[in-house]
């Protein structure tokens, strides 16, 4: 039983074994291949890109293969940067690059207007081209600097009332056991355990 965890974020790599760790299933991580090319993700929608990047690595690799497509979708913004979210500003730019543009973007935005949601999309794929997808969403604020330096990408801007502290002020089991990721993952696993050909 293996399947090829398709993610070339090393953090999100990371947080998806940590969160599968219960499956009995062995996770073949993508760093193991760094010439696989990235998925080109020109999708309109994390559904479509989550679907793309696993497909392509299922038809790859010849296996059952899974991938995340994330973003955090910003009310005042729209829902921006949503599926734009890695490169918000810009190709190759940094986290800090991306967290900088956010914090601009908001800047005299007032806090009640500061909503916004992690959403996660996962889909699972097969060789023979079936595709499961699952998704998890997690309501927050955006604050108004960076704060703690655990996690990775917008964590240090994105603030959870329930614990009253930033995704990067979190230790890593509370992230996974709350995040969007999580969620997704969740179902996941359910859907993984109900496969009896894996
Ligand atoms: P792969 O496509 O190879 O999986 P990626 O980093 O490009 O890696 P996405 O296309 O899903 O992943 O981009 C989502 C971006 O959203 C990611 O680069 C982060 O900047 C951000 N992001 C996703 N999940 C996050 C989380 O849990 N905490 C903070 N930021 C996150
Ligand atoms: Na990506």
């Amino acid at each position: 039983k293996e399947i090829v965890l398709a993610t070339k974020n090393r953090h999100k790599n990371e947080e998806i074994k940590s969160i599968l760790k219960d499956l009995d299933i062995k996770i073949i991580p993508m760093t193991s291949f760094p010439d696989y090319p990235a998925t080109i993700e020109d999708g309109a929608t994390l559904e479509e890109n989550a679907a793309k990047k696993a497909r392509e690595a299922a038809e790859f690799f010849k296996k059952w293969a899974i991938a995340d497509d994330s973003g955090l979708e910003v009310d005042y913004l729209n829902g921006s940067p949503g599926i734009y979210s890695a490169r918000y500003a810009g190709r190759n730019c940094s986290y800090d690059d991306n967290n900088k543009k956010l914090l601009a973007e908001l800047k005299n935005v007032p806090e009640e207007k500061r909503t916004a949601n992690f959403r996660t999309v996962i889909a699972v794929a097969s060789p023979d081209g079936r595709l499961f997808l699952a998704d998890g969403k997690i309501f927050g604020t955006i604050k108004r600097h960076t704060v703690g330096i655990d996690g990775f990408g917008y964590d240090p801007v994105f603030y959870v009332p329930e614990y009253g502290k930033t995704f990067a002020e979190l230790s890593c089991e509370i992230k996974n056991s709350l995040s969007h990721r999580a969620e997704a993952l969740q179902k996941v696993k359910k859907i993984i355990k109900n496969l009896s050909n894996l």
